[in-house]
């Protein structure tokens, strides 16, 4: 009785959060420095110190992130799933102190105890458990969520080492391992109570249940999913949501077998296999890698994170037809599609529904996005290796298409061609389950990631099933939070923008559009442009300090910053700058006439990845070339700070005056970078590719730079034959950039160094940059054109960010809330 009566008063009691003052603020942090970490302030180290501040910031969200626990479960009403294998985090303590409204209390306090607080932000590790767009469009949509309020948990995978950190050896990229762990992280919360285990391998069996035949799946061995819980605190609105990523560690009935036997050896290595389940994010980003632990992790922790919510988040007795109306799981791309026949498992196999039942259920209760329109991007896994590793879930598969071919059949008739086109297994060159469209078959909808996407999405990857389920392909244009983007990472910005159009911009971003009548303010556009340029000069001291590097005093910034892939077409910025170095060095134009510019280049590549690496070599050797050589200097400088991340994108993007967005018509999805610049007060040069349409549509052609074929014209010189070697032969800059590179002036005389990335623009291009050039070219007098005239310049800055509201993350949830998921907020 006395331990019901215990655990009973100790639920009523209240976390109690430390007084919002500087004093209170100053007492918990010497507590946690103190009774956590361990030392007195006069002996404790930067990291100490870092560890305590985080560990304070935490105790003030603490009350309100239990208490929402609660609410969230008491309430059952519905709420998203966000499935995810990727999160690029960036650094938290700056953001979670502005989400509490701490940060000047923060400031104070630490001065008070002689701590420099902007010294202890450098110390954070940013988390970088995502690879690029993909994994920081969850990120921000996580934030945006928690912003508004709305019902929902992040789940994923805690992968030991996130993306490689990027060091350049030699101009070429050396990849080292992430340790973000190494020091220990104080923003995760183990909860090894509520692990879950996940089984793989074996084979199933049938058996009679009554006078009902089952299925049973005897799996082979199991891990351990061990959940960590990441506050997603919202901004200033008390609410803190949950990010819960997955780390797998060995079993103890697998352990405890193992070392009782004796095999000590044996145990150890049992504790390995398990932990490498989680042990590295894959850095493949838009390419699929169809290895077998890749299929693991994602099986890993979709399995988990499935089980978690029927069995932690569902309250007693819960009429699981009724789940629909409970959840959705949202299908960040391919990765989680295996919890469609997860979901399906368990509700036939566990909890004993009837197939058709299930079916219904689970067609409610999943939506699926797709973030590319490459064909190679789309994960295929072959039958092989899936029904190796998941048996059972390769059984659901077949029949689930087998019974979706039945009603293809139905409508089409014995259509043999369209039928094995839509067949969720297709039969060349191996047979494999598409699981794009065991999502679309299985999701409620299916949405593309920009306009132009979606529509892409459904005339060109998807067509037959867009015809066969009218209704369910949509669009969500994606966004980016303002509050980390434009609020944290440009502080000048923003206090201008509230000067202007008063506080609450961060969470209503439309409200940009009162800075339009700014723009026509003399006295506004010198305030924008001194804000720019002290943003410049932050970035000076920061590119000075991390990688010995000097920004171009007074130089137009010219920023391309994303992966490194060939759609994307740094190589078409390349050519731009050896065109402009070959004029001068030539002597064919003088430097005088040149705009200054600093070009900036942030990019991983792939490690597997050869020709996206040979061009990080490129762009580091002309960068040397140039920056070294007397004949330019001041007018040009080539910048290449490595291993960018959410950090380095913070501090680069409000520096930006020219955005490049320069992809092949119809190759990027939407791209979000691109909205960061705009939102910025950078001008964009682009092409009419993924949300650049919409960037472009908003801001007003005036206001932006677009060069390049259309997506039906890329379509039309394919059918036609595209010949690079023609515009080569046809445009002397073009032919005189490629031939610099070519004879080795960027290589130290050594032709053979860039020869495979001349080759391929010359005989292959399968990305049209040859093509483009000439426009692009062009494009770019225009842009200096336009620099040249500072004031009219500045004017189409403030445009950009007046009119750019709409790519808010906060704008993105709504589409998705009111299209998709009808979760309203839980106010
Ligand atoms: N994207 Cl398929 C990734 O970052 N990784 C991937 O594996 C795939 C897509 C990007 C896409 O290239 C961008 O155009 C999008 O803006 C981004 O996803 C978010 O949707």
């Amino acid at each position: 009785m006395s331990e019901i009566r215990a655990t009973h008063t100790l639920a009523l009691a209240p976390v109690i959060p430390p007084a919002s003052t500087v004093d209170g603020f100053v007492q918990e942090f010497l507590n946690n420095l103190n009774f956590r970490q361990g030392v007195a302030l006069s002996s404790s180290s930067q990291n100490d110190r870092y560890l305590a501040l985080a560990q304070t910031v935490r105790d003030y969200l603490m009350a309100r992130w239990l208490e929402d626990q609660r609410a969230q479960f008491e309430r059952q009403s519905k709420g998203v799933c966000y499935l995810s294998a990727e999160y690029l985090l960036g650094r938290q303590l700056d953001n979670n102190l502005l989400a509490s409204d701490l940060g000047g209390i923060a400031a104070e306090a630490m001065s008070v105890c002689g701590i420099d607080l902007d010294e202890l932000r450098g110390l954070e590790v940013e988390p970088g458990l995502g690879n690029g767009g993909l994994g920081r469009l969850a990120a921000c949509f996580v934030d945006s969520l928690a912003t508004m309020s709305v019902p929902s948990i992040g789940y994923g995978i805690r992968y030991e080492y996130g993306i490689f950190r990027q060091t350049f050896v030699d101009g070429q990229q050396a990849e080292q391992p992430d340790q973000w762990l190494a020091l220990g992280s104080p923003w995760e919360f183990p909860h090894p109570e509520a692990a879950q285990i996940v089984s793989f391998g074996g084979h199933t069996e049938r058996y009679q249940d009554g006078d009902v035949e089952r299925t049973r799946w005897i799996p082979a061995w199991n891990v351990q999913a061990v959940p960590y819980n990441y506050m997603v605190p919202g901004y200033h609105n008390g609410r803190v949501n949950t990010l819960r990523l997955w780390s797998a560690v060995a079993t103890h009935a697998f352990d405890l077998r193992i070392f009782n036997s004796g095999d000590y050896a044996e145990a150890v290595r049992a504790q390995t296999f398990a932990s490498n389940i989680s042990k590295v994010l894959y850095p493949e980003d838009s390419t699929p890698q169809g290895k077998e632990l890749r299929l693991q992790q994602q099986y890993f922790f979709v399995a988990a994170s499935v089980s978690d919510f029927l069995d932690h988040h569902l309250a007693d007795g819960f009429d699981l037809t009724k789940l629909p109306d409970r959840v959705i799981f949202q299908l960040n791309d391919t990765h989680p599609v295996i919890a469609v026949p997860e979901l399906m498992r368990v509700l036939v196999d566990v909890r004993g529904l009837e197939w058709d039942a299930a079916w219904e259920i689970t067609r409610g209760c999943f939506a699926y996005t797709c973030h590319t329109l490459l064909p190679e991007a789309l994960e295929e896994w072959s039958v092989d290796l899936l029904g190796r590793l998941l048996p059972r879930h390769l059984e659901i598969i077949y029949r689930i298409n087998e019974e979706f071919l039945a009603e293809v059949r139905e409508t089409y008739g014995d259509d043999e061609l369209r039928i094995r086109n839509m067949s969720i297994i297709a039969e060349h060159p191996e047979r494999a389950i598409r699981m794009a469209y065991l999502a679309t078959v299985a999701g409620a909808k299916v949405n593309g990631v920009a306009e132009l996407h979606s529509q892409l999405l459904r005339d060109k990857v998807l067509p037959d099933f867009a015809a066969f389920f009218p209704g369910k392909f949509t669009n969500v244009t994606n966004g980016v939070t303002p509050r980390r983007f434009l609020r944290l990472a440009n502080p000048g910005l923003s206090s201008l923008i509230t000067e202007a159009v008063g506080p609450g911009w961060e969470t209503d971003l439309d409200r940009l559009q009162g800075l339009e009548a700014y723009a026509d303010d003399a006295g506004f556009r010198t305030a924008f442009a001194e804000v720019k340029a002290q943003n410049k000069v932050r970035l000076r001291h920061e590119l000075l300090a991390r990688d010995g590097l000097v920004v171009g005093e007074d130089h137009l910034m010219d920023v391309m910053v994303k992966r490194l892939h060939e759609y994307k077409r740094q190589m078409l910025k390349v050519l731009h700058i050896v065109s402009l170095y070959e004029g001068i060095a030539s002597g064919r134009v003088a430097a005088a006439e040149v705009t200054p510019r600093t070009f900036i280049f942030g990019a991983k590549a792939a490690p597997g990845y050869a020709m996206a690496k040979r061009i990080i070599h490129l762009i580091n050797a002309v960068g040397s070339v140039i920056n070294d050589d007397p004949r330019v200097e001041g007018r040009l400088k080539v910048l290449f700070p490595p291993n960018y991340n959410v950090t380095l994108a913070e501090r680069v993007i409000p520096a930006a005056d020219l955005s490049e967005q320069i992809s092949l018509a119809g190759k990027e999805a939407s791209g979000t970078g691109n909205m960061k610049f705009a939102l910025n007060g950078a001008l964009t040069i682009g092409t009419d590719d993924g949300a650049n349409v919409e960037i472009r549509r908003l801001v007003g052609d005036e206001n932006f730079f677009l060069f390049g074929m259309t997506e039906p014209e890329v379509e039309a010189l394919w059918s036609t034959g595209y010949r690079p070697g023609e515009f080569y032969q046809a445009d002397e800059d073009l032919r005189r950039a490629l031939d610099l590179i070519a004879s080795g002036a960027f290589s130290g005389g050594d032709r053979s160094t860039f020869e495979p990335v001349v080759s391929n623009l010359l005989y292959d291009d399968r990305f049209m940059v040859l093509a483009d050039f000439a426009e692009y070219i062009r494009a770019q007098r225009e842009v200096d054109a336009a620099y040249a005239d500072q004031d009219a310049w500045n004017r189409a800055a403030i445009l950009n960010v007046a009119r750019c509201g709409f790519f808010s993350s906060d704008r993105s949830m709504r589409d998705y809330i009111n299209g998709i998921w009808h979760t309203p907020p839980a106010l």
